[in-house]
């Protein structure tokens, strides 16, 4: 009898102790906190941590220091190679035929009643807070402050951005650049306003280094001296690549007055003041001055381009590095998980192209670098295929709260531990919007580690196959070398099965449908009354 007394207080104090801890995990400071920053655009090539092209000539020393301090990802994708899907899947962890936000230009709005990660932190006792770009139609959900540029289609300006602060008042910010208010509304929220008792997690968003490339005042007069170098395939001739041969993003052809920051004569009434500055989007001819012809005029566009989107670069890391100080020196920093990211890559003349939308390697490519002090190794890099799906889930998992069935990315937590499991040998990727804004055809496909294949088939039928190790730069479509017939074979017998498993296998034609719906915007300004 006395044996079962001493075993039943036993059990009895065990499980005092667990419960202990539970709730001692729910309140305490063993939560971590989560700054997540996000910009929009952002090539991997463009940020130094990667040691890629431009690394040596606009460093970019602060995003670095979150590399330094945590994981630095080699090789993570987005599901869609554009804005407003891409937010969408990281929002939900799910690929755009999924949360249904698949296309920017008339698909509508984001449904923000669907769960989202941030919902799951605010139930699990967060508080959460978007700053800065959001461009998902909707107000955002699941956040107890938000405060977001809504003008521009949802865009956000450089100068005189609007923002909604909490779904309800509208203010526009005349005294900073976009990139400055965002950092300034950021610190303060951090600093003043949020609720101290509980753990955070906060997305800080910048509508930098997106198109029309306008850095503040303290970046215009930076590389005025340098001679930026061309990629090795500035002058792509897109041979045996038919979809390619048909776009609307080249340097040499595609950039407009505003982009080049060509000012308009006076006198010019909006509607004229608008058609000024998009001339050239879809191929008209102009030169700024009638002895620039040819490929001197080519690199002029190209030099004012990557001048331009670099120097809106260095504003980005200036307010990354503001707020990495701010945390160190506020004692948050031990605590805090932050992340670098950006909705997708970009070109920065590859291909001779600006712009995003292709499953080529600049676009489809995301920045990811992780940095959290209590749990990962400083200096680390993870070449693991990884999706911008994963990353709900990975933060989830990070901050103890469970992950939802229904979401389709994977955590990665196990690859920041140096402990790696389900690592993908895959990676599924499915763009729609088209024929706006640069007449890239809708396509999906599938990526290894080492090889590519991609399905254009919108108005063509047309495949293609890299081998990303024998040529990185995706000039040499393999896919009617018969030596390949094996391998495409198992390749689309591997994409058809992702396809399932994402359950995106439709036929060509209901694809084509969504390609086609037409969906205005209810969020527009013209129905926001904010000017
Ligand atoms: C705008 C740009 C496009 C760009 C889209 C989508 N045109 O429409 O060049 O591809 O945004 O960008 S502009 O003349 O308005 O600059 S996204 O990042 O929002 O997806
Ligand atoms: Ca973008």
């Amino acid at each position: 009898m006395k044996k079962f007394k001493i075993l039943f207080w036993l059990i009895m104090v065990a499980h005092y102790l667990a419960q202990a801890q539970k709730s001692s995990d729910l309140t305490s400071s063993s939560r971590p906190n989560i700054v997540f920053i996000m910009s929009d655009d952002h090539a991997v090539s463009a940020i130094s941590a990667y040691k890629d092209w431009l690394s040596e000539l606009a460093p970019t020393p602060n995003i670095d220091r979150i590399a330094e301090n945590g994981m630095l990802m080699t090789r993570t994708f987005n599901t869609n190679s554009i804005c407003g899907p891409s937010r969408a899947s990281i929002l939900t962890g799910k690929y755009s035929h999924v949360n249904g936000f698949f296309k920017n230009e008339k698909g509508g709005d984001f449904d923000g009643s669907q769960m989202t990660f941030p919902k799951l932190f605010q139930q699990a006792g967060y508080e959460t807070a978007v700053i800065g770009k959001w461009h998902l139609g909707t107000n955002p959900t699941g956040f107890d402050y938000s405060k977001v540029m809504i003008n521009w289609g949802g865009q956000g300006t450089y100068f005189n951005p609007v923002f909604l602060e909490n779904g309800r008042d509208t203010i526009v910010e005349r005294k900073r650049h976009s990139t400055a208010q965002v950092a300034h509304d950021a610190l303060k929220w951090l600093d003043k306003e949020r609720d101290k008792e509980k753990p955070f997690m906060l997305m800080y968003q910048f509508k930098a280094p997106h198109r029309p490339w306008e850095p503040a005042e303290e970046f215009q007069t930076l590389f005025t001296d340098e001679d930026f170098p061309h990629p090795s395939n500035f002058n792509d001739d897109y041979q045996g690549r038919i979809a390619a041969q048909q776009q609307w993003m080249e340097i040499e052809n595609h950039m407009n007055r505003r982009d080049l920051k060509i000012p308009p004569p006076g006198g010019l009434n909006k509607r004229e003041l608008n058609d000024y500055y998009s001339y050239g989007n879809q191929g008209q001819f102009w030169t700024p001055s009638d002895t620039l012809q040819g490929a001197a005029l080519k690199n002029w566009k190209y030099q004012t381009y990557i001048k331009d989107y670099l120097r809106c670069v260095a504003g980005v890391d200036k307010a990354v590095g503001q707020m990495l100080d701010y945390l160190k020196d506020s004692g948050l920093a031990e605590n805090t998980i932050v992340i670098y990211t950006s909705d997708q890559g970009f070109y920065l003349g590859e291909h001779g192209w600006f712009d995003k939308r292709w499953m080529y390697e600049e676009s489809f490519r995301m920045p990811f670098v992780i940095s959290y002090p209590k749990r990962i190794e400083p200096g680390t890099v993870n070449s693991n295929l990884l999706l911008n799906i994963d990353f709900a889930p990975t933060m989830l998992e990070l901050a103890g709260i469970s992950i939802p069935e229904d979401m389709q990315g994977t955590s990665f937590v196990s690859q920041l531990d140096m402990d790696p499991k389900d690592v993908r040998d895959a990676v599924y990727y499915h763009y729609y919007e088209y024929p706006k804004w640069h007449k890239v055809q809708p396509h999906y496909g599938i990526r290894t580690n080492r090889f590519k294949l991609i399905h254009f088939y919108y108005s063509m039928d047309e495949w293609e196959l890299y081998d990303l190790e024998k040529d990185p730069n995706e000039m040499n479509n393999l896919y009617n070398n018969p030596i390949y017939k094996k391998l495409i074979k198992q390749l689309k017998k591997k994409l058809k099965a992702l396809q399932v498993e994402y359950k995106d296998d439709m036929s060509l034609d209901e694809m084509r449908r969504m390609t086609d719906i037409v969906i205005e915007r209810v969020y527009n300004e013209e129905n926001l009354n904010c000017h």
